[in-house]
């Protein structure tokens, strides 16, 4: 589908656009960069948080280890932010093949980080993403800049319907806003029965493949129920010159703001 198609149902799909050693070098990045973060928050050097879902979080080496709930050995959920902690992923927020297209999403012709965040989704234990838009967090830190931000989510496995594939509502971002499950304790989940989710599409996609999609678009993915990873890398940018997710404090009472 050419890209201007793309870009009007709200996200983009560009298929292989890392090669496989490419794509192998972000792999052997990631698990490099996991190994060191989760050893040293091993030896206790970490903060805690405990989420009001249960999720455990952890604070080290300027990211925080986000674990899955209810995996037994412990698994890593994701890591965010990321790319600071390796050449080889920060080398990405300059890559054209991906700041292209990108520019159109963002409508910046000079672009800069936002945030960045390492998926794990492991085999067997990577855990659901229930139906959200990422705008409500991003609003709650950014104010109303966090409309210009847009992801591109590097997939560093391949992506099937069973290892927990992105499902995306096509159009939802032109709707804004969509109504937020009032009943779930962090505020920041979709609605499902206020906001229809019947047009959502599953994106498969080979690894090495780039999903790029703005913030408001409403998506989710499913456990990992395989025998196979399915890791991804998602970066996202912003116009130039504006301050990064981490220097941005996260202030709840801005979501009486949104629907
Ligand atoms: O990796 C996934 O399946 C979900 C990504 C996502 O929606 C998120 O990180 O907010």
């Amino acid at each position: 589908m050419p890209l201007d198609e793309q870009l009007s149902r709200g996200f983009v799909l560009l298929p292989r656009l890392l090669d496989a050693a490419g794509t192998a070098a972000v792999g052997e990045a990631a698990e490099a960069v996991l190994a060191r973060v989760t050893k040293k928050a091993s030896e206790g050097v970490a903060d805690v948080t405990v989420w009001p879902d249960g999720h455990r979080l952890e604070q080290v080496d300027g990211t925080t280890v986000h674990w899955e709930p209810d995996a037994r050995p412990p698994a890593v959920r994701s890591l965010a932010p990321v790319t600071h902690l390796h050449p080889a992923l920060d080398a990405l927020w300059t890559d054209d093949r991906i700041t292209g297209p990108i520019r159109r999403i963002v409508n910046s012709e000079r672009l800069g980080p936002f945030t960045s965040k390492l998926n794990f989704k492991r085999a067997g234990v990577g855990s659901e993403f229930r139906w959200h838009q990422d705008y409500p967090y991003w609003y709650c830190c950014a104010g109303p800049d966090a409309r210009d931000v847009a992801t591109a989510m590097i997939f560093l496995d391949d992506v099937t319907t069973d290892n927990g594939a992105l499902e995306i509502v096509p159009g939802s971002h032109l709707a804004g806003p969509a109504p937020r499950d009032r009943s779930e304790p962090t505020g920041l989940l979709v609605d499902t029965a206020r906001t229809d989710v019947s047009g959502a599409v599953t994106v498969e996609a080979p690894a090495g493949s780039v999903l790029m999609f703005p913030g408001l678009i409403v998506h989710r993915s499913g456990p990992n129920r395989t025998a196979r990873d399915r890791r991804s890398l998602l970066l996202c940018f912003q116009p130039a010159g504006r301050p990064e997710l981490p220097a941005l404090p996260y202030r709840a009472e801005r979501l009486a703001d949104l629907p």
